[in-house]
């Protein structure tokens, strides 16, 4: 009995860094339990009915096992068998129809999501239609009402519906933005799948792939900017704009020569790759190695987009491994000018 104690206030700092850690350290953009928008509001709502209905079955269910073990236990001296009962009209109705009824409550609000969420906005004119198209290991969301493509960050108006469909270019994928919305798979041959969802306020969501696509797949980051309607007028019409080349020419052809067949900038190259138009003004080089002002850098993947970008040119391997990119022979010089050119492509919005 004495020794008992202690093992439990040993394990307490464990459960409090579990609990920290399941609480998505305080940030609010990447969490599922952190409901930014209406369909992961009600997604949400359904986990909390679900979950409080099993937390009620567990409470009762241990709570009558507690009481009969302690109740019914074999006391000293008593050798007796216990009377033997077979059958309980009673208790095998109670039994039956409690679970009916639990799955009743629970069954009629999630079939109704299920449906009200399978809403199909591809016809919708007030609505943001995006093809989303994943591949290993990047993002890409082409806007055809606006005629333009772009990369890792999905710029959307807040409180506008974005119409979702996902394709894939390559294996398996699943689009993610856990704040926004539940998950959808990109399925190969030709499948398309559609989702909606919509942004109650401004900001940067996280979005993942969520499903195990080769050796990148936990760098197949990307994300969601949400900005106000007037700035994504502005975003959709600034990516329209024309490039703006290098105005070393040594640069510009090098440019042309070894990056812009694979990639876009504005109306040169092609877009086999992802789009690099206005990368100097996106959250994030490849997905993952996050952008921040100068000095801001915190953890070790975040660099200014400069730095980035130098990140990424200098070892596109070390950053995501398996990349389909492979890696380009650069002197320091030329990473250096193409970096900088890069991160000067920003987009006023
Ligand atoms: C063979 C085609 C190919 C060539 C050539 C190529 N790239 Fe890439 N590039 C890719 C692919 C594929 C990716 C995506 C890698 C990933 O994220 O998995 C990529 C990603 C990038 C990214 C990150 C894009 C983003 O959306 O964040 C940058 C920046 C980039 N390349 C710059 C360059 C530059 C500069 C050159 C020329 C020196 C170049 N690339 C040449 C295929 C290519
Ligand atoms: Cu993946």
């Amino acid at each position: 009995m004495m020794k008992r104690w202690p093992v439990v206030t040993r394990l307490l700092p464990l459960l409090a860094g579990l609990a920290l850690l399941l609480s998505a350290c305080g940030r609010e953009d990447l969490s599922a339990l952190r409901p930014q928008g209406p369909v992961a509001r009600e997604q949400f709502g359904l986990m909390q009915l679900s979950i409080s209905i099993m937390v009620i079955v567990v409470v009762v269910v241990f709570a009558l096992a507690i009481y009969v073990l302690i109740r019914f236990r074999r006391r000293k001296g008593d050798d007796t068998i216990p009377v033997q009962v077979e059958g309980n009209h009673k208790l095998e109705i109670i039994w039956t129809v409690i679970p009916l009824m639990l799955l009743v409550v629970l069954g009629v609000p999630t079939i109704q999501s299920v449906f009200g969420l399978a809403k199909d906005y591809s016809q919708d004119e007030n609505a943001i239609q995006v093809k989303v198209t994943a591949h290993q290991y990047w993002w890409e969301f082409e806007y055809p009402q606006y005629g333009i493509t772009t990369a890792q960050d999905l710029v959307i108006p807040e409180g506008k519906i974005i119409s979702i469909e996902a394709q894939t270019a390559d294996v398996i994928h699943s689009f993610w933005i856990p704040s926004l919305a539940g998950k959808i798979d990109t399925n190969p041959a030709g499948n398309v799948n559609r989702m909606f969802f919509q942004a109650d306020r401004t900001g940067v969501f996280l979005g993942k792939c969520a499903e195990l696509c080769g050796p990148s797949h936990a760098n197949m980051d990307f994300k969601v900017k949400a900005v106000d309607e007037a700035s994504f007028q502005r975003w959709t019409t600034a990516m329209a704009a024309p490039a703006v080349l290098p105005e070393d020419p040594a640069v510009a052809e090098l440019l042309a020569s070894q990056c812009l067949t694979c990639h876009a900038i504005g109306d040169q190259g092609i877009s086999l790759y992802p789009d690099l138009t206005g990368i100097g003004s996106r959250e994030s080089v490849a997905g993952i190695l996050v952008n921040v002002p100068e000095g801001e850098a915190e953890y070790t993947n975040e660099g200014t987009v400069y730095e980035n970008l130098k990140r990424w040119l200098t070892d596109t391997e070390a950053v995501k491994p398996g990349n389909q990119m492979g890696q380009m022979d650069l002197t320091e010089e030329e990473i250096d000018a193409l970096a900088s050119y890069l991160a000067e492509q920003k987009l006023e919005y």
